[in-house]
């Protein structure tokens, strides 16, 4: 029997030595260490030993399992690990001296321009406010004083929600609610409401070249004491002039918006066609860009603020059409169209 160990000792020694990955290792475990195995079936043989044999027999076979189970366990690590260093070898090297990539995507032109009318409102004293896309019916429209069944509703047909919530068609949405927090600070300490919320719109209507189902506006609202016509037009000037940098012709004639009165329509000259008519402006050499007007007196109501007091302006700049006008791009489904060539070529001139 004492053969018999040393036998499988130099066995299993010899397949450890041979022995190349990790299923071949689990076989030789199996013949030696399993159930069925080698080692287990001398365990078992000692039965018919006397007691003074099985205790020395008893002691080795033990001694050469032991041996075995840490031989193979030794041999599995290193072979993990062998398989780890395969894996990083086939790996491709990082090299840190290949120059940087410098193809890194660009700003969506839409983006470069929101940023900039952010930074002239910013310098003017406005907050810069984000409102959800999601809105109720109030917000929408029952707050700006659009009751249900009023015809202004047929301009800005949009999605509805199963919850009856819809998507906002306009940045005037969020009105009420700024109008609501922060008339405390207006009240209470006298400091006007000036805040700009530009965001995401949507309608149901059909696309050409100046009118797309998603688009971008940015809403403006100054609300204190003696706000007048005059500073509406002001700021609208400022904002303008330091989007363009260059004279650009504008004209406001009345608008009708049930949330204002009065109400005007203030568009540019287009400058796709320096005004001779085009598809961009509908061949009317005219582009409506930023209606505004005084707030009406029951939508400040509305938002808490007594208009006996107040007055304020608001306005409802089209921010998809600003970046077509300012970088020149004649139909506003290109800017939607995800094409990175087209998209990649605009850049932020700040
Ligand atoms: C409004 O949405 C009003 N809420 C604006 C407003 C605010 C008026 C505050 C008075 C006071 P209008 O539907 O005209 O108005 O849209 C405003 C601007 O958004 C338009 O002049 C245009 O520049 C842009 N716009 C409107 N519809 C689309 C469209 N389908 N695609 C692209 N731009 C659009």
């Amino acid at each position: 029997m004492e053969n018999q160990i040393i036998a499988l000792r130099n066995e299993i020694t010899g397949k450890l030595s041979e022995v190349t990955d990790l299923s071949e290792l689990d076989a030789i475990r199996v013949a030696y260490l399993g159930k069925k195995g080698s080692i287990t079936a001398l365990l078992k043989g000692m039965k018919d030993l006397s007691v003074e044999e099985k205790k020395s027999f008893g002691a080795k076979v033990n001694e050469l399992k032991e041996e075995a189970t840490e031989a193979i366990d030794k041999k599995a690590l290193e072979l993990k690990e062998q398989e780890i260093q395969r894996e990083l070898d086939s790996m491709p090297v990082f090299d840190v001296t290949t120059p940087a990539n410098t193809d890194r995507g660009s700003y969506h032109p839409i983006t470069l321009v929101q940023r900039q009318c952010e930074a002239i409102f910013r310098t003017m004293g406005f907050a810069i406010i984000d409102y959800p896309e999601i809105v109720t019916d109030y917000e929408c429209f029952e707050a700006l004083n659009i009751p249900k069944h009023h015809p202004a509703r047929d301009m800005q047909d949009t999605y509805y929600l199963d919850n009856g919530q819809l998507l906002k068609s306009h940045t005037s949405a969020a009105q009420n609610a700024i109008l609501k927090k922060y008339g405390k600070a207006l009240v209470e300490k006298g400091e006007p409401i000036r805040a700009i919320f530009p965001g995401r719109c949507f309608r149901n209507e059909a696309t050409d070249a100046c009118h797309e189902n998603t688009f971008f506006q940015m809403e403006g609202v100054m609300v204190d004491k003696d706000i007048s016509i005059s500073n509406l037009i002001y700021f609208m000037k400022t904002m303008l002039s330091e989007v363009f940098r260059k004279d650009i012709k504008v004209r406001l004639r009345p608008g009708f918006f049930p949330f204002v009165e009065p109400g005007f329509e203030l568009d540019i000259s287009c400058l796709i066609c320096g005004g001779e008519g085009c598809p961009s402006c509908k061949q009317s050499g005219w582009l409506e860009l930023c209606p505004c007007g005084m707030i009406h007196p029951n939508v400040l109501k509305e938002g808490g603020i007594d208009p006996e007091q107040y007055t304020g302006f608001a306005f409802g700049l089209g921010l998809t059409r600003l970046a077509m006008m300012k970088y020149g791009v004649k139909d506003i489904r290109n800017l939607n169209s995800g094409s990175l060539k087209a998209l990649a070529q605009f850049t932020d001139d700040e």
